[in-house]
This record gives C-alpha cells, sequence and structure tokens, in this order.
C-alpha cells in the first residue's frame, strides 16, 4: 500500500518547477533564489549547501479552534519564505547563528549556538523566529536519541514573500522553512506529520499557545487542493474546491502583531477556553481537582455536553453552554469558587498564562465557548457542502453563507475582529463577494473573500475604489504595491527541500 501524503518526507527537488510551476511565478522564484545565493556569498563568503521553503496560508473555516483540538480547513498560498543555509566545520568559527534577511529592512541576527539558550521574549528580534525552529530541532533530536553532534556555526539568509502581520501565517512560514532547513543541514529528513508536530510545538517558544493549523498546513499542502486538518494525531485530507469560485485575500492594513499582544488577545482567549471547558466539565459533574487537572480543551469536554444535550433531545454541545455558562464576564474570584483551586496553578502556572491572568479584567466564557463549538460543526459543514451532489452554483452559496456565519461568530463572540476588518469584509460583500470573513488570528490581517471567478477582476477593481483608494490617498500604502495587499490565490504546495 503506498504511504499516506502525511508519512512521507518533506520532497528533495532539483529544480523549482515543481514547486513553482512555469511562466512568471517560476522566473520570480529563480530571481529570488539568485539574489539569495549571491547575497548570501556577500554575507558569508560561500554558497548555501541547502534552501528550503515554506508557504504561508490562508484559513477558508475553522478560525480559533485549532488549539481546542477541532478540524480547520486551510489551504497554501504561494507567497513563502526561503531559507538559505550553510553548515559550519565543528573547527570553524564563529560558533554562533547568523541570520541576516534580503530585505534590508531586517537588520542581521546573531545568537549563540547553544540549543538551550532561552528566548529573550521581552526584546522581540524577528530572528527569533529562526530559533525556534533551531530549539525545535534540537528537542526533536534528543527525544528520539539522534546524535547530532556538538552545536556548531550556521549561517542562514532568509527570503520571505508572506506579509507579516497579516493573518497569513508568515510566522509559521519562517519556523517552518527554517526547521527544514536545519534539518536538511544536517542530512535528516522526517515524515511530514512528525514535522508539523514538531514545528506547531517550537513556535510556542515565541510566547503564543498556538495551535498546530499553520505549521501542518504548511508543512503538508498540495497544490490544487485545500487540505482538512484533523489533530491528535495530525492529520491531512485534500478537499478539492469547486470550479467556478475564487478565493481572494485582502488585507486590512491593520497590522496584528501576535507575539506582542499575545497576554491581552490571542493567549487570552485561549485561557478563556480553558476556564470555560473547566467550568463546564465541574458543573457536569467532574469533581473540581479532577477537571482542573485533566481537562485542557473544550473538545475535551464535548462527550459530557452531548450527554447533557441528549437528556434535551438535542445533539448540539451549545445546549450545555447555555445551561451551564452565564452570558456576563465571569471575575477571576467567580471562576476560582468554581474551580476551588487559585487559576494560576490551574492554568500550569506558565509565564504566558500568567501574563493573561495579569491582564485580564474580566473572562467571556459563554461566548467563547458558544463560537468553538458552532464555528467547529461549520467545518464540517463546508467539507461536506465540497463533497454534496449540489450544484456548483448552490455549493458556492452555501460556503459563502457558512463563511458569513464563521465571520459574524468570530467578530460579535469570539471579538477577534477590529474596525478595519469589519469595514473591509463589508465591503467585499457589498462587491458582490459570496461570503467574506477574517481569516487567521484576526484584531487586524486579511480577510478571505469568496468569489465568482468571473468577477474576480471587477471585483479587485471595486475592492480598491471601496476600500483602498482612501488609504492610499492618505499615503497609509502605495498605490503600486495594491498586488501585495489584494490578490487572488490559488491553493498551492507544501515545504520543499532544494539541492541543486
Ligand atoms: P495566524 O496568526 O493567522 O498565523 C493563529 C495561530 C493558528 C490559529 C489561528 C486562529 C499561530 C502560529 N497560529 O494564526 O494556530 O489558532 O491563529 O484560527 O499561532
Amino acid at each position: 500500500m503506498a504511504a499516506k501524503h502525511e508519512e512521507l518526507p518533506i520532497p528533495v527537488l532539483s529544480s523549482l518547477e515543481p514547486v513553482y510551476g512555469e511562466g512568471s511565478p517560476l522566473e520570480e522564484a529563480r530571481m529570488r533564489f539568485q539574489n539569495l545565493k549571491s547575497k548570501f556569498l556577500e554575507a558569508f563568503g560561500g554558497v548555501p549547501d541547502v534552501y528550503a521553503r515554506s508557504p504561508g496560508r490562508v484559513n477558508l473555516i475553522g478560525e480559533h479552534i485549532d488549539y481546542e483540538g477541532y478540524s480547520v480547513l486551510p489551504m497554501a498560498i504561494r507567497q513563502d519564505t526561503i531559507v538559505a543555509i550553510r553548515k559550519r566545520g565543528v573547527e570553524e568559527s564563529p560558533k554562533v547563528l547568523r541570520i541576516g534577511n534580503v530585505n534590508d529592512k531586517y537588520e542581521m541576527c546573531t545568537y549563540d549556538a547553544d540549543p538551550e539558550q532561552e528566548i529573550d521574549l521581552k526584546n522581540h528580534k524577528w530572528g527569533h523566529y529562526f530559533i525556534c525552529g533551531y530549539k525545535g530541532f534540537y528537542e526533536f533530536a534528543k527525544a528520539k536519541g539522534l546524535d547530532v553532534g556538538t552545536p556548531v556555526g550556521l549561517d542562514v539568509l532568509i527570503d520571505g514573500t508572506v506579509p507579516t502581520g497579516s493573518g497569513l501565517s508568515s510566522s509559521a512560514a519562517f519556523v517552518c522553512s527554517s526547521t527544514i532547513a536545519i534539518m536538511a543541514a544536517f542530512d535528516m529528513n522526517f515524515p511530514k506529520k512528525e514535522i508539523a508536530q514538531l514545528t506547531c510545538e517550537c513556535e510556542r517558544h515565541i510566547g503564543t499557545q498556538s495551535g498546530g493549523m499553520d505549521q501542518a498546513i504548511s508543512v503538508m499542502a498540495k497544490s490544487g487542493f485545500a487540505e482538512l486538518i484533523d489533530f491528535n494525531p495530525i492529520r491531512a485530507t485534500d478537499v478539492q474546491l469547486p470550479a467556478g469560485g475564487t478565493f481572494v485575500l485582502a488585507h486590512s492594513l491593520a497590522e496584528s502583531q501576535k507575539a506582542v499582544t499575545a497576554a491581552t488577545n490571542y493567549n487570552n482567549h485561549v485561557v478563556e477556553c480553558r476556564l470555560a471547558a473547566v467550568v463546564l466539565a465541574i458543573k457536569l459533574g467532574m469533581k473540581p481537582k479532577e477537571a482542573n487537572s485533566k481537562v485542557k480543551t473544550l473538545s475535551d469536554v464535548e462527550g459530557l455536553c452531548l450527554s447533557f444535550a441528549n437528556s434535551r433531545d438535542s445533539s448540539d454541545p451549545v445546549v450545555a453552554v447555555k445551561e451551564f455558562l452565564k452570558e456576563e464576564p465571569y471575575t477571576l474570584d467567580e471562576i476560582e469558587k468554581i474551580t476551588e483551586e487559585e487559576l494560576s496553578s490551574v492554568l500550569g502556572n506558565s509565564p504566558s498564562s500568567l501574563a493573561v491572568l495579569k491582564a485580564a479584567k474580566h473572562f467571556k466564557l459563554f461566548q467563547r465557548a458558544s463560537h468553538v463549538y458552532a464555528e467547529a460543526k461549520r467545518v464540517y459543514a463546508f467539507k461536506d457542502t465540497v463533497t454534496s451532489n449540489l450544484s456548483d452554483e448552490e455549493t458556492l452559496k452555501k460556503l459563502g453563507d457558512l463563511m458569513n456565519e464563521s465571520h459574524y461568530s468570530c467578530s460579535v463572540l469570539y471579538e477577534c475582529s477590529c474596525p478595519e476588518l469589519e469595514e473591509l469584509v463589508k465591503a467585499c460583500r457589498d462587491n458582490g463577494a459570496l461570503g467574506a470573513r477574517l481569516t487567521g488570528a484576526g484584531w487586524g490581517g486579511c480577510a478571505v473573500a469568496l468569489v465568482r471567478e468571473s468577477i474576480v477582476p471587477r471585483f479587485i477593481l471595486n475592492l480598491k475604489e471601496s476600500f483602498y483608494q482612501s488609504r492610499i490617498d492618505r499615503g497609509v500604502i502605495n498605490k503600486n504595491d495594491l498586488g501585495l495587499y489584494v490578490f487572488a490565490s490559488k491553493p498551492s504546495s507544501g515545504a520543499a527541500i532544494f539541492k541543486f
């Protein structure tokens, strides 16, 4: 039997075509690789041993549920991060990690070669994402009992085209390509699902309690398909999108600095979900001590919620949420009365959770749990619609409706939107999108719109008028850069190693 896609290692290629296709994308890729090589030579006085690339992604549906254990449905985009790397000899100096970028905006970063080093989170630097991969590689090798020798110096040059802070996962593209490049420099390769798991875990060194969606799709994507990603264990199932529809990505121009705002935004919501799950478990009969230590995610208590829902002739876990969680925000004291234990201890005293507790005034458990359970269902509804016997037109309409519902839930229940995203999503719908929603973590970044293929050029032109023109006039962006902020995207391929 042929090995499953996720069991295969990262493909090692000797030409760019399998990833970048032909025509102008291929030409552009050739230029990037040539530029990378010559700048590498200029910076480090030698050529790279090997290159790795990993793409950004757009999440079509399933927002803020991966860390709750629920499946999501993203696709890779063509924008990616390419890492050129050279491993120095054991005797060679300097025994440091030198990380440069072809974009002058990013200064060269130098780190010690010690894989045990702590990342200085108070002093955020772009090179930290490489160190996530570096630490991850050594942790992974140690767990597997592999001998990778004493740390040596690495010369690294990065070229990234995924817009940062845009909800398109530039961070995962960077962490995955870095990790894979380091592995390739050590002549190692592993099954994609192991790399997806490892990169998800090691990106957490940056201080976000992220789920595994971005790394999974970046590593496992296949050209022409979106993927349904399941977790525990990680698995990818191809989803063929219906003909006649195109996904257009549009940037709200509000940058979302996920790592910097973690305590009040991303991690805050992860913590709220955890607390909602613990409170539900206790209300549904679990002893506080057991719930506090065992229940980590809303998917852990779905079974209990469903049993309750069944007793009310329903199969919807939200029935339990409505019964047992109050709509008004909870104070920390109110939750501690239920858990009978300090929240800092329930959350394992992890620094990132403590930062959340310090910053939070209250916790919206009802809203977060309602979103997560309903959004998890929408992912399957989306997949079932795609594989149903409906006509293409009916399919597209239904997918658009699901995307609109998802956005409403993200905006009203999960509160991860922002005024710019609201304006942009409305502009997309007003200009004829079948559905539009924020994508990725939110609080800025991109929206994704499902648009009939036949109207895509007009749609983009109209969006330019209704959303971007005033920003161009105000000097927020340059007219000539518009193509970077709004573009149609086809499902692209996943990570690859290049040895030329
Ligand atoms: P972004 O910020 O778009 O890369 C983040 C998380 C995902 C997922 C989404 C919300 C990381 C690396 N990624 O994505 O795991 O939780 O938010 O659905 O933190």
